[in-house]
């Protein structure tokens, strides 16, 4: 027991400056126990943090920066836009108020297949941004899953835009796969493998 302490108490500690679970969840599956991700929920901080810049880049750095001033321990944060090649690459970094300030998911859905109607181009891609602070150095990831919108919506898993999506290579939207089979594909899982290899050269 003294020694899976120790190991717990030697395992870099992150805030994951979010408030969004479904990303907890996508993200811990990737992390494992190689690091120990705190959340802002299990670190107690009850904030919303703004996101109000004009880039994925701004508001991850927004996100990771204001936890780390109000705690001056190493975060990291992530930002994702859904950027639709035939709508000048919208929503992007308006995807959670793409509809309004409700930040409704099945608003945001619908805005978008109104939005796509009769037009035959359906690509996309989902971009996500992380920002992470470590010794008050910021450092920034980046991960891309291209696909296409289909015209219907598909499946109850996932969140936000998921139900609509269809990444290349699968015949599948990501509400219809489990975390792991998302993880296959998804730019979330892609820009934390490259923080994972990251903090993993700082250590070594
Ligand atoms: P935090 O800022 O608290 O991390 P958020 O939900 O506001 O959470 P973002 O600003 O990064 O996160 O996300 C913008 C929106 O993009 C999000 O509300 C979803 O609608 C959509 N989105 C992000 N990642 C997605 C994913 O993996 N699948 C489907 N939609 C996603």
């Amino acid at each position: 027991m003294e020694n899976q302490n120790n190991q717990l108490n030697q395992r870099l500690r992150l805030i994951f400056a979010t408030n969004n679970q479904h990303k907890v969840d996508e993200i811990k599956v990737v992390i494992g126990d190689q690091f120990n991700v705190v959340t802002l929920k299990d670190a107690g901080i009850d904030i919303d943090i703004p996101e109000p810049h004009d880039t994925l880049e701004a508001n991850a750095t927004e996100k990771s920066t204001t936890i780390h001033r109000l705690t001056g321990d190493n975060v990291f944060s992530e930002d994702t836009g859904l950027e639709v090649a035939a709508l000048n690459g919208e929503p992007g970094v308006k995807s959670a108020r793409y509809a309004g300030e409700g930040r409704d998911f099945q608003a945001n859905i619908d805005k978008l297949l109104a939005n796509l109607e009769g037009i035959v181009d359906r690509k996309a891609q989902f971009r996500a941004v992380i920002s992470l602070i470590l010794n008050n150095q910021e450092y920034l990831f980046e991960g891309i899953c291209g696909g296409e919108i289909i015209t219907q919506q598909k499946g109850l898993k996932g969140f936000g835009y998921d139900p609509v999506f269809v990444p290349i290579g699968s015949d599948k939207t990501f509400a219809e796969m489990t975390i792991e089979e998302k993880n296959q594909f998804s730019h979330r899982k892609k820009a934390t493998d490259k923080l994972i290899a990251f903090l993993k050269s700082q250590q070594s």
